[in-house]
Parts: structure tokens; sequence; C-alpha cells
């Protein structure tokens, strides 16, 4: 497989600087030798630049990086519609933000190819609020809803291919905000939060999801917030929230994913090294796009999903 990796060094979507290091932090890690050991062809494509940022005024005082994040939504469209012409990209953040840029791209690729686009969101928190409705102001708490289409973005690049709320599954979920909450209790978004997890384990949940992609002929994006994963595997990221999901989950998941043969482009945000000790976080990141992209424990004469 042909990976492009391309690197975000957005961090105006977040409240902590440190975002920036992350694409740094995975080529240390070694993301590059870890997916050419697995039979890839990996192109290291850099860092994007934002455009320049413009004027904006909005209503919500509490917005923090508006015309910033704006500009690297308007570039990151640009580079995810290119990249996802001629490999898998993989987006290296960069806060979570990047996400409203990289869907909206990835979402005009699909389009032009005559498919569906399927997301999947890998995260503590449904990152479902509209720039008026946050409250923190930390724009990495919206990009969902802005590839989804709901309103309130009319200061955002329009967006030519929203993606449906029915093909947007979220896995992780333990944090929602009041405004997310309300927004998301009218939506077809389908959410597997923690507890649901805890009952029912990931595998059957993924696996119903996996087919609905499959059966609808459609590609998928992975989105994965390092705060979808348990604190204590992974705790440089800026908004820990205990209770997340555990190693063997995480890479059960990925390991599914590549079985499936159905992602088409990867999105690995919220990395902020600056937190970490001795890149610990880092090498899990590369450990489990490893998994997604074909690392096993052992082969398997039965694929996990069929
Ligand atoms: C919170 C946190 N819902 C906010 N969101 C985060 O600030 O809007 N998303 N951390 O990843
Ligand atoms: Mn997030
Ligand atoms: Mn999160
Ligand atoms: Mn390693």
């Amino acid at each position: 497989m042909q990976f492009n990796l391309i690197g975000v060094p957005l961090q105006d979507g977040a409240a902590q600087p440190g975002c920036e290091m992350g694409p740094s932090a995975l080529r240390t890690a070694g993301i590059i030798p870890a997916l050419e050991r697995l039979g890839h062809e990996v192109r290291d494509r850099g860092n994007v630049t934002p455009r320049p940022a413009q004027v904006v005024d909005h209503p919500n005082a509490a917005l923090r990086a508006l015309p910033q994040v704006i500009g690297w939504t308007e570039a990151l469209a640009e580079v995810a519609y290119r990249e996802s012409g001629t490999g898998v990209p993989i987006f290296m953040g960069g806060d979570h933000a990047l996400s409203a840029g990289t869907v909206s791209g990835v979402a005009r690729r699909a389009a032009e190819e005559g498919q569906p686009l399927f997301v999947l969101w890998l995260d503590a928190h449904t990152d479902f609020h509209d720039p008026a409705s946050t409250e923190s102001g930390n724009l990495h708490g919206t990009p969902v809803a802005y590839f989804a289409g709901r309103p309130g973005f009319e200061c955002f690049p329009p967006l030519p291919h929203p993606v449906p709320e029915e093909r947007i599954c979220m896995m992780g979920i333990r944090s929602v905000d009041p405004a997310e909450r309300r927004a998301l209790s009218g939506s077809t978004v389908q959410i597997h939060d923690m507890r649901e997890i805890d009952e029912t384990g990931v595998a059957p949940l993924l696996r119903a999801f996996l087919a609905r992609v499959a059966q609808a002929g459609g590609r998928l994006h992975v989105s994965l917030d390092v705060d979808f994963l348990e604190p204590a595997i992974a705790p440089a990221v800026g908004t820990t929230v205990p209770g997340g999901a555990s190693f063997r989950e995480a890479h059960l998941i990925m390991e599914m994913l590549h079985d499936s043969g159905l992602v088409t482009s990867l999105d690995l945000v919220e990395l902020n090294p600056f937190l970490d000790e001795r890149g610990r976080t880092a090498h899990l990141l590369v450990d489990l796009t490893a998994s997604l992209m074909g690392e096993r424990i052992m082969d398997r004469r039965t694929r996990s999903f069929a």
C-alpha cells in the first residue's frame, strides 16, 4: 500500500500549547520504518502550512484563534483532497481541529469516486460543538459538527460534501458537554460510549459498523484522538479523561480495521509530546498505526471480519 504522511503542526484549536510538536514526535518514534517494515511504500509529504488568517468577527467572545483555525481548515481540505488521490493519507497532528479540514477534503475525494464516506471517531469527547455553543472556546471541540454540515459554521470555509450523520460512528465517548448532548439527542450519529464498550466489548460494536460500511461500498476515515486511550497508557494529551480504552481494546480495533480493508485515511491527533515521558505515547500511536496497517500477533486462517 502507498501511504502519504502529512504533518499538521496545529495547536490553535487546543487550550494547551504543545501539539505542534506532534508530527515531529511521531516521526522520531519511527512511524516511517514501522510502516515500511510491513511492506508498505511511505512518502513523507512534509508539514502543512496554513492559509494566512483573515479578520473574522464572532459573537462568542470565548472563541480562541478562530481566524487561524479557518486558515488551517482551508489549507487542509485542499491537501487532504490531493493526497487522498495517490494513496492513504495519514495526518499527523496537531490538535483535533484539523479534522474539519481533513474530513472535508477526503469527503470531496469520496464524492468524486462515487463512494459514500464513513467516519470512525475514536475519542473521549464528541467534538460536536459549534462556534457559538463552545464554552471553552477551543475549536478542537467542534470538527464533527462542521464536517456533518450542522448550522453555525458560516464563518468557516463552505463545505461541499458534508458527511451524513448516520455515517459517523463514535467510540470511547465519556465526556459530553450539555450543548453537545442537546445537539446529539436529535442526531443519527452512532455513539458507543465507554459504558456500552464495558457491557458489550469493542469487537461486536465495531464489527457491526464495518459491515455497514462494507455493505454500502464505502470508504472509511478513522480519526484517533489520544484521549480515546486510558491516560495511564497514553498520558501525552492536554485533555485526559479517566476510563479510556485499554491497550488491547485499542489494538483490537486497529487489527479489525486492518482486516476489513476499508480504511482509506487516518488522523492521529492531540499528541502533546511536551507532556510525555520519553516519547511513550508517540510510540504507542506508532504501534497502533502499525496494527491498523497490518502488524499482527499471529497469522490467522480466519478473518475476524468478513
Ligand atoms: C470540551 C473538550 N468538550 C470542549 N473537548 C475536547 O472544550 O469543548 N475534545 N477536549 O477533544
Ligand atoms: Mn477530539
Ligand atoms: Mn478528545
Ligand atoms: Mn516502538
